[in-house]
């Protein structure tokens, strides 16, 4: 336990090579990978508080991204690639380099059984739309940070998909979230869902695909879709 708030406090101060050593010392202690996760996901969250509250500038958000990224690539290769509940494509919005977020999404769908393919930062409509060609998968996942990429790319993204959707006789389903992103505008743009964080991520991907999972958590994203 010890070994896990130091964890947290690591990734939060930005120190890559301590959250290495950390990472494996809990790792030889049988401690589940998705314990980690959650530690990772709530250090990251706390840096974004930190920056808001300008305790931290973007330096200091810079250290913690690279001690977050170091402890995911660790911690990638064990999360099982059971991927049976179907195929997600991922990707922050075009103008956008906001990525700790997505990554975050990533390993959770990944930890729950989904297949995802993250397409990265700054992707434009048409890579989401060369990327649904490639792979096929039944649900895609657009984020934006910034007011202007939720305004500009987001809602040029949603509309283009949905219009290719449309066109060709599809059924793939769209989910929208990041910072800059509420249900309310999730909505008015036509995205099919929102999430506000990676455990919602995970609850409303199992639910756009009927798949089972826990109902009362869900029903929280419901609320929150309702509203
Ligand atoms: C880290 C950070 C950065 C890092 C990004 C590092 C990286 N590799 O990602 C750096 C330093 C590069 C950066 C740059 C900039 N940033 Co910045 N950044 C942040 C910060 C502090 C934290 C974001 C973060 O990683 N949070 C931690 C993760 C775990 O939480 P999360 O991002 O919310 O992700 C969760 C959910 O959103 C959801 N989710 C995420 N992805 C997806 C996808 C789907 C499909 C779904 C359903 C859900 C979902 O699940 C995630 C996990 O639970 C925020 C402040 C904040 N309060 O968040 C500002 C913030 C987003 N940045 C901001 C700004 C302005 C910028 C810059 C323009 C600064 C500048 N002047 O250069 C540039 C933009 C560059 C660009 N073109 O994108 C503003 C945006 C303001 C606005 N409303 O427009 C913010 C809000 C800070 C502020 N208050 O001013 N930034």
């Amino acid at each position: 336990m010890d070994c896990l708030n130091q964890l947290e406090k690591m990734v939060i101060e930005g120190r890559p090579y301590l959250v290495e050593t950390l990472v494996k010392e809990i790792l030889k202690n049988d401690v589940p990978v998705y314990t980690i996760l959650e530690i990772l996901s709530n250090a990251m969250e706390r840096i974004g508080q930190y920056f808001e509250e300008k305790k931290y500038c973007v330096a200091d958000v810079w250290f913690s991204a690279k001690a977050f990224d170091k402890a995911k690539e660790i911690i990638e290769p064990l999360i099982p690639k059971i991927s049976t509940k179907g195929k997600i494509l991922l990707g922050t919005v075009e103008g956008d380099v906001h990525s700790i977020g997505t990554k975050i999404v990533q390993l959770f769908l990944e930890g729950d059984g989904f297949e995802v393919i993250n397409l990265g930062v700054d992707v434009s409509y048409q890579m989401f739309i060369d990327g649904y060609m490639e792979h096929n998968p039944q649900i895609i996942g657009l984020a934006a940070w910034l007011d202007t990429t939720a305004n500009i790319s987001l809602k040029e993204a949603v509309l283009q998909l949905i219009e290719y959707r449309e066109k060709n006789n599809l059924d793939f389903k769209i989910i929208v979230g990041g910072l800059a992103v509420s249900p309310r505008f999730a909505k008015a743009i036509g995205a099919d869902s929102y999430a506000k964080n990676a455990r919602e991520a995970v609850y409303v991907a199992n639910d756009l695909l009927n798949n089972s999972y826990d109902r009362l958590k869900g029903m929280m994203v419901e609320e929150a879709w309702e509203s």
